[in-house]
């Protein structure tokens, strides 16, 4: 297949890079971090992950392509520290499949990218989606404790939408809970969704975990979810996915 032949020769000629889309806290409204989402440069058009990760992550070549971007956010990073524009309280969200994840070397990986480039695990941070978590549960927990005792952090994608058991919630040891944006689209209009992510930001609460409002696009959203003690919002309404040259420049320079 042409699709399939394509993306083979992509990891080949780098054709992959990403973009950061901020994280704003609700109290103080600042950037407190970004989260790197990939992009395939095919030609002259920009494909979106979820047009070719699939086909990564069938093949397996998602451990290449997911070890580059660890690679290249780590890039990123440095160039920051150089520049003298890394807070010691930013942080890069790097999205981590379940395939990279369940290797058996993958933090031996991690550790030989951070000490390679010189970065501290706390600028790092990954996420990780419920099915992912639950594929090995032990195995998974394990991890998230070895590489957490090196400073990176970890936040749980996409919550509501797996095969989620609450249950699993209290075992995972991650320190943010990302509340998908399909909760929150209807948030002000919707009863029902509202009584939802009310009782998702309680769970949270309770287990000392901080939420993540994904997909905010409206000032009204924003309003509801700084009442409702959503600690962090990302959408729209702050910014699309950026370059990261443009995100330097919006939020780390012009500050
Ligand atoms: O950027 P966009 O909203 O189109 O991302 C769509 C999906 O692709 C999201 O679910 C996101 O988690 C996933 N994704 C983005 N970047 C990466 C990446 O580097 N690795 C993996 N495994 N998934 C990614
Ligand atoms: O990793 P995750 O599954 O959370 O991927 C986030 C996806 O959501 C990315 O593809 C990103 O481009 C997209 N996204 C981010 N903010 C918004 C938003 O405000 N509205 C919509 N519709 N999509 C968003
Ligand atoms: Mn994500
Ligand atoms: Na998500």
């Amino acid at each position: 297949l042409k699709l399939e032949r394509d993306i083979s020769n992509a990891i080949f000629k780098d054709e992959f890079f990403f973009v950061l889309q901020p994280l704003i806290s609700s109290v103080t409204m600042e950037v407190t971090s970004a989260e790197a989402l990939i992009r395939w440069q095919r030609g002259d058009t920009i494909v979106a992950p979820n047009d070719f990760i699939p086909f990564l992550e069938e093949s397996a070549m998602i451990i290449e392509v997911g070890d580059k971007m660890l690679t290249k956010v780590c890039e990123f990073l440095v160039q920051l520290k150089q520049r003298g524009l890394l807070t010691a309280s930013f942080k890069i969200a790097v999205n981590i499949s379940g395939k990279q994840l369940s290797e058996a070397d993958f933090i031996d990986k991690v550790t030989t990218v951070l000490r390679k480039y010189q970065i501290a695990g706390h600028y790092l941070e990954f996420e990780i989606t419920e099915s992912v978590a639950l594929d090995n549960l032990k195995d998974t927990i394990n991890k998230i404790n070895e590489l957490k005792q090196i400073g990176i952090s970890f936040s749980l994608d996409d919550f509501g939408t797996g095969y989620s058991s609450l249950s699993h919630l209290k075992d995972l040891p991650v320190d943010k809970l990302k509340i998908d944006q399909s909760f929150i689209n209807d948030i002000n209009v919707d009863k029902q969704d509202e009584n939802l992510v009310k009782s998702i930001l309680q769970l949270a609460v309770n287990l000392g975990i901080v939420t993540v409002a994904e997909g905010v696009e409206t000032k009204e959203q924003v309003e509801w979810l700084k009442e409702n003690g959503s600690m962090l919002l990302q959408g729209y309404y702050f910014s699309r996915p950026i370059l990261p040259n443009e995100f330097i420049e919006k939020y780390l320079i012009s500050k």
